[in-house]
């Protein structure tokens, strides 16, 4: 009994201190704007980071647009699972529940605010939000939808100095608002990001068996990306067909065609050889995979007939026998 008990105790303990290998958990980055302001039809009337420090927008002509403008080269290698623009309600001055839409601005280009502000009016929807004017001092945060999530992540992917930007209009109702009145401070209109590290794809290649003379088709299907559902994907399939150490063809696709001459270039005859697979990820992450590929040589006809006979012999003997 005193032995169970201990057992009971010892399973008790491990199980505090053996750990699964830990999932990918979102963790946070809360991104200053490194443009931020507002502007009118032209232009003209920007207002940018300094020495404005406010982001007006109203619905009454010209309408104003607001627009906040991000840089994401500190980000390489993660996948972003939610994303928010949290804006500070800055003034006691406008009252009543807005909505606040955010929309695409195309800052892949060179920065101008003139062109941004037909794009922020127009360019697809990341977002949008309902804040009331009477919770002056307090954060509001402005959800990305997934047009917004992925343009995120695009520019994120597209490395190097990635500006993403998106500016903000009033849709209803009509009036105007502006936030982080007279505070200037990065911190009240920040991009905040959920992210998780990238995981390296994982290989896998069908093992294969023909006769010689006999066509084959690599199937590569079988990998994956644990990261697909933020938008992850196998961009390449190499094989090392011959498995010297070199790959051999790179595609797009999964699948590779070889015929029994491709397969003659590459020295495989008749036996078991080895192929190696390498996916890659759309972050450049890949991983190896080595199948097999048997390649069987067709009986001689003399070996087929002798085995024909053998067994007809074998049949007479159990008929005799019986
Ligand atoms: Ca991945
Ligand atoms: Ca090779």
């Amino acid at each position: 009994m005193k032995t169970i008990t201990t057992f009971t105790f010892l399973l008790a303990a491990l199980a505090v201190t053996i750990d699964c290998p830990p999932a990918a958990h979102a963790s946070h980055t809360a991104i200053n704007p490194t443009y931020r302001g507002y502007t009118s039809g032209s232009g003209s009337n920007w207002r940018g980071y300094s020495p404005n420090n406010f982001y007006y927008t109203k619905t009454s002509g010209p309408a104003y647009r607001n627009f906040f403008v991000y840089d994401l080269s500190s980000l390489n290698n993660v996948w972003i699972s939610n994303g928010s623009l949290r804006l500070r309600n800055g003034t006691t001055n406008y009252t009543g529940t807005k909505t606040l839409t955010l929309r695409d601005f195309d800052v892949s280009s060179a920065f101008s605010p003139a062109a941004s502000y037909g794009d922020a009016g127009s360019g697809a929807i990341l977002g949008s939000g309902t804040f009331a004017g009477s919770n002056s001092g307090q954060y509001f945060n402005f959800n990305l939808n997934s047009t917004g999530l992925s343009s995120v992540q695009n520019a994120i992917l597209a490395g190097g100095t990635n500006y993403f930007g998106l500016g903000g209009i009033l849709t209803a109702p009509s009036g105007r608002y502006a936030f982080d009145y007279t505070r200037g401070n990065p911190a009240d209109s920040q991009l905040e990001l959920g992210r998780v590290p990238n995981s390296n794809p994982i290989a896998y290649s069908d093992d294969k068996s023909i006769l010689v003379g006999e066509d084959v088709l690599l199937d590569g299907s079988g990998s994956s990306d644990v990261n697909s559902n933020y938008g992850d994907l196998i961009v390449s399939y190499e094989w090392d067909i011959d498995n010297n150490g070199s790959f051999d063809a790179s595609s797009p696709f999964p699948t590779l065609g070889l015929s029994d001459v491709d397969l003659a270039s590459y020295g495989l005859g008749a036996g078991i050889h080895d192929v190696r697979l390498k996916v890659t990820d759309r972050w450049g992450a890949t991983s190896l995979y080595t199948s097999s590929l048997e390649i069987a040589a067709i009986p001689e006809p003399s070996t087929l007939l002798m085995g024909v006979l053998a067994g007809l012999g074998m049949l007479v003997r159990r008929r005799r026998n019986k």
